[in-house]
């Protein structure tokens, strides 16, 4: 993973001379794209739409005709015709847009949006289920993403890989020197995923996807226990998006010191690397120092999985005992080590070979002692936890993200609000009235956002991932939904799902693998890059519009809402990283899982409200 602490300062990726005029070649070409794809004026959500829900397209641009109408995708038949609504203009670049509502169309089928003078929109479906592949295909992201395993044939297809770091020789960096295990001394860290465009393994960044993976569960059981995305687990009897979580838990453990019950903040190469993508890589491996947010986090998320573990006696025995045990030894780490931040830069003064990998640092404590306290005392229900995270509570809490997790905290307390002892009643209530008062804000910006999402609605959502915030914030509204019952924040949450999937000023559709027509075809991802294949690897969602660019690459637009680039060097814009994809899991198999208790369809009620 580039940047989050250290942006590297280049625009092209990291390999060989012989690409470079390749990359040259591919950067003029994708900016000729890119003018195209702003080009298209009109931007709606490229896959599609169930028959009830809001369906709205967004035309940018000065335009004569006031009207619009539906087609099928073979061109034959008008469906649908409607009025544009009245100019509105964004209010961060100069685009002049209008609102094409065709909500009351509800026929299923393939069809196109057309306005006389206009090119016209990409091909949309409209259907129930209608996410079913996309929402397989971003779980399914994370099989890729898998490290220290061949990918075989069978499940990946044309992007089928060898094992790359098979990571069963890791050296103790000297940072992480101790008695029990000096500098150099050899562990073993298979397994857990990739993360970025990078082949490193972070503890801090894969908490907050593992609590995403696990609470999506929490909150869809049901659903997700019948879902199979074509994994090497795919016919055991535990749920795929558990089996995938498990991946990464069973490399947590391996982080953990067992003398002490330290983390290590990372395992990782020195630097950059430069490897091939079927042999195995060379280069040393190292865990790098203990750190506090590190122990904190694995402490939340072995509780979370010790909570969902323990549905699974039979098919995992004796799992669910060992995330609680690993879980608690972390916390009395933290608790002798209560500050310890890993701090990259004074790291690489002291010690050699020096770490020029994502920091991950994070001074601000606060939040990942609210939220470890959290996961521990709802699984537990002792009070020593409840103490805890009665110091913590903040009302400031905020969209979470990597560094700021109070608020997994509150969706974990409000999951589980009926099954809590009654002195956690003010908190439960303070933390609810928190969320909505989060999510109320959002709902009453949508209609002055230009393309009417609660996704930008300040200029500060476009920065380096902002892709990530906007399916995070679809995630709270999901939240508030289930704590109400409440269908408005249902509609919310869906604007940015049709954000994320064309309506927005780009005009891309943002994950890859050709979900809409038109996907990022090169992220700034190791292995879609280096491999022989020329789509990238599916299911992942890019980090998207980014103000501060500031990875050397050519925008050809720079507005805030503009300022994305679908080149493989384009890290500040076209990054992957695991925990947007996992807010991306959370938000499309949400939706699939409440479309039939939504009015989405007249099938059968499996509403599954918190109210
Ligand atoms: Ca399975
Ligand atoms: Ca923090
Ligand atoms: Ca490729």
């Amino acid at each position: 993973m580039i940047n989050r602490n250290l942006l590297a300062q280049s625009c092209e990726f990291p390999f060989t001379k012989g690409v470079k005029s390749f990359l040259l070649l591919f950067t003029l070409l994708c900016f000729t794209s890119v003018i195209a794809a702003q080009n298209d004026p009109i931007r709606l959500n490229q896959v599609g739409y169930y028959p009830n829900s809001t369906k709205l397209a967004i035309v940018t641009g000065k335009i004569s005709s006031p009207f619009f109408c539906i087609v099928t995708s073979d061109g034959r038949d008008t469906v649908y015709q409607g009025s544009l609504s009245l100019e509105k203009k964004s209010s961060f670049s100069s685009t002049i847009t209008r609102i094409a509502d065709f909500t009351d169309f509800q026929q299923t089928g393939s069809f196109v949006l057309r306005i006389d003078g206009l090119a016209q929109s990409y091909p949309f479906e409209i259907k129930n289920e209608v996410y079913h592949e996309l929402a397989r295909a971003v779980l399914k992201g994370f099989y890729y993403q898998r490290s220290s395993v061949p990918l075989d044939g069978k499940y990946a297809g044309k992007w089928q890989r060898g094992a790359l770091y098979p990571d069963n020789v890791v050296l103790i960096h000297p940072s992480a020197s101790d008695d029990g295990r000096p500098a150099g001394s050899v562990i073993s860290s298979p397994g857990g995923w990739y993360d970025g465009s990078d082949c490193n393994k972070y503890i801090v960044n894969s908490a907050i996807t593992v609590n995403t993976l696990l609470g999506a569960y929490e909150d869809f059981s049901k659903y997700f226990d019948s879902l199979k995305v074509n994994i090497p687990e795919s016919d055991d009897q535990v749920p795929d998006i558990l089996n995938e979580a498990l991946f990464n838990i069973r490399w947590m453990f391996t982080m953990q010191d067992p003398f002490d019950g330290g983390i290590y903040h990372k395992c990782t190469s020195a630097g950059s690397d430069n490897m091939l993508m079927n042999a195995l890589a060379k280069q040393p491996r190292y865990v790098v120092q203990k750190s506090t947010a590190a122990a904190l986090d694995f402490a939340a998320v072995m509780a979370q999985a010790g909570r969902v573990f323990q549905r699974m006696k039979g098919q995992l025995p004796g799992l669910a005992d060992s995330c609680l045990r690993a879980s608690a030894k972390a916390w009395f780490w933290a608790l002798k080590n209560p500050n310890v931040a890993y701090d990259q830069e004074k790291l690489d003064r002291q010690y050699k070979p020096a770490v020029t990998t994502s920091a991950f640092s994070d001074g601000e404590l606060d939040d990942e002692w609210m939220w470890a306290a959290t996961e521990m005392f709802v699984t537990s229900k002792n009070r020593m936890y409840f103490d805890v995270m009665e110091q913590n509570i903040d009302d400031s809490v905020s969209l979470p993200s990597w560094n700021n997790v109070r608020m997994l905290g509150y969706y974990t307390m409000l999951r589980y609000q009926d099954n809590l002892p009654k002195f956690t009643a003010d908190m439960v209530e303070r933390m609810r009235q928190r969320l909505l008062r989060i999510a109320d804000d959002y709902l009453f910006h949508i209609p002055k956002n230009a393309f009417v999402t609660v996704m930008g609605q300040s200029k500060r959502d476009f920065v380096w991932g902002s892709n990530g915030i906007a399916a995070n914030q679809g995630v709270l509204l999901i939240n508030a939904f289930l704590v109400t019952g409440d269908q408005k924040y249902i509609e919310g949450s869906a604007s940015n799902l049709d954000y994320l999937l064309g309506r927005n000023a780009t005009g891309y559709c943002f994950v890859t693998g050709c979900f809409g027509t038109k996907s990022p075809m090169s992220p700034s991802h190791h292995a879609s890059s280096a491999d022989q294949v020329n789509e990238p690897v599916p299911g992942l969602l890019v980090g998207g519009p980014n103000m501060a660019r500031g990875d050397k690459c050519r925008y050809p637009y720079t507005d805030p809402e503009t300022s994305y680039v679908d080149n493989d060097g384009a890290y500040a814009s076209n990054e992957v990283a695991i925990d947007w994809n996992a807010a991306m899991v959370y938000l499309v198999n949400a939706m699939e899982a409440m479309q039939y208790g939504l009015g989405y369809s007249t099938q059968n009620n499996t509403s599954t409200t918190r109210k």
